[in-house]
């Protein structure tokens, strides 16, 4: 495929807009990079591009708001995951006949290599990381990409027949493939996310199912069979559904049955490793590998192996990361908590004496629904951000609540209120901008007021998965 003088709108110029606009001047288009921010506030990547198209391409930018014209004018529009398509300026394109595709279906039109594609609405960064992970310690070259946070296209100069791509998708990206098609693809589980984007769950959970939508007969479909939403999904992909389970046993997939993951297939069943080599707490992660073996499997990954990976896999940093253990009490951060259910899945995970930092901005979550788990595990609620307020009101009356202003004030607060034995949680419910760039931010703020009154003093302090260069993958 051939961008030489073609014009191309990459629009956002965030991770995935710069890393698309680098890869299509490499390849000699006409690249415009339209955002709504101005240059000041933008990644200073995009100066990098500007060197780049002195060399090949050509780069406009048009910064500071978008021209419907662009939008219009291009033979190409490549969409960032954080640009919904219902904007106007997406009408435009296609009235115009211009096709608007997503940064990982222009990255899968030039990359070689399987792809195992791996959405839901919670753990997949911590699923797709554990494929990664299972795939290099059986020596296979095996990148993780997408939304976990390394764009998809920035692998497509560098990649072989033989490599894995474990990639993470959202939502968002999904709405934007057109020809995507993941040789194992995987849908974790569905609740409610995202609502203040889509019309309604429905929306949502069709945008996901899209993983599926370019599958033939001989890829495979990896399913949560204990969540009825993509259980039912089985009968309807055209490909080969493989289930995972830790409640019953399977006819194909991989389950857990008398305290072991076993795995069956139409080569027989196979006892994996017992449950209590997954380092990871909660119920959720126990799904989490039952998914990554699954689909290591499926790319050929030996089985043998699979134990020594997940006892040696730590997990990944913001997703109920153990930051420290300080006079007795265990710091966790999960900032990559951004919707209720998230937080329900973290709650779970600690039978009780809870001290609970919510809140950031809303995204229509309904708050109400963790009233049995607080009532029963949460000690303290403190209340951060815009969505202060309406969780003080949908859980005052289970639990003691108090607000705090800042990150800092939240931790310190907690702090002074635990006791041997207590687990202080960072876990919102709500996504970060009101107070933070990201939740990255929010959870390294977290960390940070967690562990800076006893830099110095390392004695009873254990350190989290983060500390211990987790961040290679
Ligand atoms: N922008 C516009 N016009 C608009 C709206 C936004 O120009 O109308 C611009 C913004 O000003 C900004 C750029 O678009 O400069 C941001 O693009 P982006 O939000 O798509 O962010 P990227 O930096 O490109 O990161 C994206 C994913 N972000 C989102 O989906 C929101 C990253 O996922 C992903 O890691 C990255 O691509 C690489 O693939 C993050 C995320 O929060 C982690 N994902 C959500 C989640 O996990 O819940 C879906």
């Amino acid at each position: 495929m051939s961008y030489r003088g073609k014009s191309v709108l990459v629009a956002g110029a965030g991770r995935s807009g710069v890393a698309a606009a680098r890869f299509l001047l490499s390849r000699g288009a006409r690249v415009t990079l339209t955002d709504i921010r101005p240059r000041e506030s933008l990644e200073p990547a995009v100066g990098g591009l500007e060197e780049l198209a002195a060399r090949s391409g050509e780069l406009a930018l048009e910064l500071g708001g978008h021209r419907e014209e662009s939008f219009r004018r291009s033979d190409l529009v490549v969409v960032s995951p954080g640009i919904p398509l219902s904007l106007p300026l997406f009408d435009a394109s296609r009235a115009a006949g211009v096709p608007v595709i997503a940064e990982v279906e222009l990255a899968y039109r030039h990359i070689e290599g399987t792809l195992i594609g791996i959405t839901g609405s919670n753990g997949k960064t911590t699923t797709t990381a554990l494929v990664a992970h299972l795939a290099s310690a059986a020596g296979r070259r095996c990148r993780a990409a997408g939304n976990i946070g390394t764009p998809l296209i920035r692998y497509a100069e560098d990649s072989a027949p033989g490599d894995l791509y474990a990639v993470e998708l959202s939502s968002f990206q999904l709405e934007a493939i057109d020809t995507f098609r993941p040789a194992i693809g995987a849908i974790l589980n569905l609740t409610p996310d995202h609502l203040d984007r889509y019309a309604g769950f429905g929306e949502y959970v069709a945008a996901k199912q899209r993983l599926f939508m370019n599958q033939v007969d001989g890829d495979r479909a990896v399913l949560n069979a204990d969540d009825a939403r993509t259980a039912a999904m089985a009968a309807a992909v055209h490909s080969r559904p493989v289930l995972f389970s830790r409640r019953r046993s399977l006819e194909r997939g991989a389950f857990v049955r008398g305290g072991r993951v076993l795995y069956r297939s139409d080569d027989g069943e196979r006892d994996l490793f017992p449950v209590e080599a997954v380092g990871l707490v909660g119920a959720h992660n126990l799904e989490n590998v039952l998914a990554a073996c699954a689909m290591a499997i499926l790319a050929g990954i030996p089985a043998e192996g699979l134990e020594a990976g997940v006892r040696a896999f730590r997990g990944v940093e913001h997703r109920i990361e153990l930051v420290a253990e300080l006079d007795g009490v265990r710091y966790y951060n999960d900032s990559k908590a951004t919707n209720v259910d998230a937080t329900a899945k973290a709650l779970e995970s600690f039978p009780g004496n809870i001290l609970l930092i919510a809140g950031g901005r809303d995204k229509e979550g309904d708050f109400a629904s963790l009233r049995p788990l607080v009532r029963q595990r949460v000690r303290r609620l403190v209340v951060i951000g815009e969505a202060a307020d309406k969780l003080r009101r949908a859980l005052a009356d289970v639990t003691a609540v108090s607000a705090a202003g800042s990150m800092e004030e939240a931790v310190s607060a907690c702090r002074r209120e635990a006791g041997p034995g207590d687990v202080v949680l960072l876990a919102p419910a709500c996504a970060s901008f009101d107070m933070f760039r990201d939740y990255e931010e929010r959870g390294r703020a977290f960390k940070e007021a967690v562990l800076a009154p006893h830099r110095g003093e390392e004695a009873g302090r254990r350190p989290g998965p983060c500390e211990e260069g987790f961040h290679g993958l």
